[in-house]
């Protein structure tokens, strides 16, 4: 069995959201990161790393690190047809993973939603800030013209759609424009079964 470590409205929404496309068993730990759950030595025990998500093995040993998760999970499920046979196929997945996580999540989001992490005036939080949506609002730009006019950023449902699904809701939550194409795909992904069936688990959580 999987121990998914899970904060609802969180990064680990995409990863939710493949679980279910994957229909793979886990046992579910909910973090609240908004209360620091995910610093305490409990959770460290988990994920030394004191993020989510991670994903306990059935062997043993976490595997954290959005597109590791995402990759191991899709050619550990091959009848589900999400972790493709080609090389470059594969590496596509990949490089869309990297941009979208190392790039508009990491660089982008994270400033937009917690300037507060490195500076303490809010002038330059406001700054900050307003940087991070700049280079969520190219981020996007980019990806939209990676897409095209495809059903999904690589044509079918990838992995790659798990991560754009979370940062396509935070855009959306922060009222970041999404272009058209973008705005069809998150519409695509939200009608899919498995996201009406994981959208319990990825309602943003009540904090007290
Ligand atoms: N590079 C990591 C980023 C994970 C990450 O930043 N997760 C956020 C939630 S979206 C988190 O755990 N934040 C809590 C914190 O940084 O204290 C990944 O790809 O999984």
């Amino acid at each position: 069995m999987l121990d998914f470590y899970h904060s609802p409205g969180s990064c680990s929404n995409g990863i939710g959201l493949l679980l279910h496309e994957l229909q793979a068993e886990f046992t579910l730990h909910l973090v609240n990161v908004r209360q620091g759950e995910q610093k305490s030595p409990a959770y460290r025990q988990a994920n030394p790393k004191g993020k989510v998500p991670a994903l306990g093995l059935p062997g043993g040993g976490v595997l954290t690190e959005f597109p590791a998760i995402a990759v191991w999970l899709a050619a550990h499920h091959p009848a589900a047809g999400l972790w493709p046979e080609t090389s470059l196929a594969q590496a596509r997945i990949l490089e869309a993973l990297d941009f979208m996580i190392g790039s508009v999540h990491m660089r982008g989001f994270t400033f937009v939603k917690m300037p507060q992490k490195f500076l303490s005036d809010p002038e330059g939080q406001a700054a900050l800030r307003a940087h991070g949506r700049d280079e969520v609002a190219r981020g996007l730009d980019l990806l939209s013209g990676q897409m095209g006019q495809g059903d999904y950023l690589l044509g079918d449902f990838s992995i790659a759609d798990a991560a754009l699904f979370f940062l396509l809701t935070w855009a959306e939550e922060e009222g970041v424009a999404l272009p058209p194409n973008l705005a069809d795909c998150l519409a695509r992904i939200r009608a899919r079964p498995a996201c009406q069936a994981a959208a319990p688990l990825l309602r943003r959580q009540v904090t007290a």
